[in-house]
C-alpha cells in the first residue's frame, strides 16, 4: 500500500504506472528503488531530449536572423551607393551658378573687382543672397586660392569678436586653424592689431590685417539645381 501511494504521487507516464501496479504485490524497498531510479532517469532523458530540439530550433532561428540581418545590411548599402550616385549625378550635371559666379561641387563663389573694407564686402556679399565666404576643406581653399590670383581678397573669417579665437562671419563657428592655409609667420596681429582675415598680395596664403583696409573679397552661396 505505501509503495502505491508513492507511485501515484510519482505522476510518471502511464506505462511506468502500469509497471507499477504489477509489480505491487511483491513490493520491496529495493525494486521500488530501482523503479524510481529508472522514471527519473527516463524522465530526465525526456528533458535533455526536449532540450536539444529546442537548442536546434533556438540555432536555427538565429541562422535565420544573422542572415536577415546581412540581407538586409547588403539592400541598405546598395541603396547609399544608388543615393550617392544620385547626388554626384546632380552635383555634376546639373547644378549651376549664375553668371559671373563659380562652382565648386555643391558651391558658387563671386570673386569681386571691386574693393571695400572687411565690413563693407560681408554687405555687399549679403545684397547678392549670400555671404563672405566660409572654407571648410582643402580644395576649396586650394581652389579659391587659385581665383584669388595674387590679389589681396576678403574672405569671411575675423577674431573681431575675441582676440585670437578665429571665427567664420558666415555661422559663427570657430576656425580649426589649418597651418598648411596661412602665409608663413602669421596670423601675427601686426602694429595696434589685425582682426580679419584676406589672401595676401604676395600670394603666400592667409593673412590677417586692418579690417579697415579695402580688398577684393570672395561670397559663397550654394548653387542651385537646374533639372533640364
Ligand atoms: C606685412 C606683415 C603682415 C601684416 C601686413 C600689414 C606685408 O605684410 O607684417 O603680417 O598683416 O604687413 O600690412
Ligand atoms: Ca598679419
Amino acid at each position: 500500500m505505501e509503495c502505491s501511494r508513492m507511485a501515484v504521487a510519482s505522476r510518471f507516464r502511464v506505462h511506468a504506472t502500469i509497471l507499477l501496479l504489477a509489480m505491487a504485490g511483491r513490493c520491496s524497498s529495493q525494486q521500488m528503488d530501482h523503479i524510481q531510479l529508472t522514471l527519473i532517469a527516463n524522465s530526465m532523458d525526456n528533458i535533455s531530449r526536449v532540450l536539444q530540439a529546442q537548442t536546434v530550433a533556438s540555432e536555427r532561428v538565429m541562422e535565420k536572423f544573422t542572415s536577415m540581418a546581412t540581407a538586409q545590411a547588403v539592400a541598405s548599402e546598395k541603396v547609399a551607393a544608388g543615393i550617392m550616385k544620385i547626388f554626384t549625378l546632380m552635383a555634376t550635371d546639373h547644378l549651376v551658378c549664375e553668371g559671373g559666379w563659380r562652382r565648386l561641387r555643391t558651391f558658387c563663389y563671386f570673386i569681386s573687382k571691386d574693393t571695400s573694407t572687411w565690413q563693407d564686402s560681408r554687405q555687399k556679399c549679403i545684397a547678392l543672397n549670400s555671404d563672405l565666404v566660409k572654407i571648410t576643406h582643402d580644395e576649396e581653399y586650394d581652389f579659391l586660392y587659385r581665383l584669388a590670383k595674387g590679389h589681396a581678397t576678403y574672405i569671411g573669417l575675423s577674431d573681431q569678436q575675441q582676440e585670437g579665437t578665429y571665427r567664420w562671419v558666415a555661422d559663427g563657428t570657430i576656425h580649426q586653424s589649418v597651418e598648411s592655409w596661412w602665409q608663413k609667420g602669421e596670423p601675427n596681429s601686426a602694429g595696434s592689431g589685425e582682426d580679419c582675415i584676406h589672401f595676401s598680395s604676395r600670394g603666400q596664403g592667409l593673412n590677417d590685417i586692418s579690417c579697415d583696409r579695402e580688398f577684393r573679397y570672395i561670397c559663397k552661396k550654394l548653387a542651385h539645381l537646374a533639372l533640364a
